[in-house]
C-alpha cells in the first residue's frame, strides 16, 4: 500500500499543480490543509528551507517545490506521462514550466504591487512580452500536444488565477483580444474534466485577492 500525502492550501496554484498531476495519474492521496502564514510544525519540519506548500510525502520521503514534485511524480508513476521522453523535448518542457513564475508571474507581480507609475508601466510591459512568448509557444490544443503536460499544469496560474487576480486589482493583463490562442487554451484547460474538479471556487479566490488588494491600497 502506497502512502501518499500532500500538504496544501486551497488557494495555492502551486498545490493545484500537484493535485492535477496526481489526479491525471489516478493516484490516491491524503490531503492536509495548512494555514497561510501559520504552517503546522509537521509542515515546517518537512520543508524547513522554504516553509511553503505544496509538500509531498511518499512513503515518508518528503519533497517540496511544485515543479520538483511534478517531476518526481512523473518518474515514479509512469502512466499518463506529463513530461516528454526525448531529452531535448523534456528540457524544453522544464524550461517553459520554470518560465511561468520566473518571468511571467514575477512581471505580473510587479504590475500588481507597483510602488510608482514607472513600475506599473514596466510590469505591464514585461507581462505582455512574457504572455506573447507563451502565446507563440502554443502549437497544439495543449502545450503538451493533444494531452495536458507539465507546461499546461504549471500554467494553471495563468489559466485560472491570473484572470481572477487581474480583476481583483483592476488590471487588464491577460485578455482574449491580445492573446487569442492562449485565451482559448485557458478555456480548454480550465474545462478539462480532471482540471475543473480541482480548481478552487472562483469566489473563494476573488474574496482572498480583493482582501490582498485592499490591504495593498491601505499600505500605500
Ligand atoms: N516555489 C514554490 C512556491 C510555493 C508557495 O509560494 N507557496 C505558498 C502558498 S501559494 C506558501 O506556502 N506560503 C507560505 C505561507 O503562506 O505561510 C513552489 O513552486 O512550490
Ligand atoms: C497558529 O496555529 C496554531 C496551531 O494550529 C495556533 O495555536 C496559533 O494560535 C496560530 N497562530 C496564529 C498567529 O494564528
Ligand atoms: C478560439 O476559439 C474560438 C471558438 O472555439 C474559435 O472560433 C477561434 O478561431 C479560436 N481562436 C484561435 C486564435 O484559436
Amino acid at each position: 500500500m502506497e502512502d501518499v500525502m500532500l500538504f496544501g492550501m486551497v488557494i495555492s496554484p502551486f498545490v493545484t499543480r500537484v493535485e492535477i498531476a496526481l489526479k491525471l495519474k489516478g493516484i490516491e492521496y491524503k490531503y492536509v490543509e495548512e494555514k497561510a502564514g501559520n504552517l503546522s510544525e509537521k509542515a515546517i519540519k518537512y520543508n524547513p528551507v522554504y516553509k511553503k506548500v505544496p509538500i509531498f510525502v511518499h512513503n515518508e520521503k518528503h519533497i517540496s517545490e511544485s515543479i520538483v514534485i511534478l517531476e518526481y511524480i512523473d518518474e515514479t508513476w509512469k502512466q499518463n506521462p506529463i513530461l516528454p521522453s526525448d531529452p531535448y523535448e523534456k528540457a524544453l518542457a522544464r524550461f517553459w514550466s520554470k518560465f511561468i513564475v520566473d518571468k511571467l508571474m514575477n512581471a505580473a507581480r510587479k504590475a500588481i504591487f507597483y510602488h510608482d507609475e514607472k513600475e506599473l508601466e514596466q510590469g505591464i510591459e514585461e507581462t505582455t512580452v512574457a504572455l506573447q512568448l507563451l502565446e507563440n509557444e502554443l502549437k497544439d490544443k495543449f502545450f503538451g500536444g493533444d494531452e495536458i503536460g507539465i507546461v499546461d499544469i504549471s500554467a494553471v496560474i495563468i489559466a485560472y488565477w491570473l484572470p481572477i487576480i487581474q480583476e481583483a486589482f483592476g488590471l487588464k493583463l491577460f485578455t482574449s483580444e491580445k492573446f487569442p490562442k492562449l485565451y482559448n487554451w485557458s478555456q480548454d484547460f480550465n474545462s478539462h474534466s480532471i482540471v475543473k474538479e480541482l480548481l478552487p471556487p472562483r469566489e473563494t479566490l476573488m474574496t482572498n485577492y480583493k482582501g490582498v488588494y485592499e490591504r495593498h491600497v491601505a499600505s500605500k
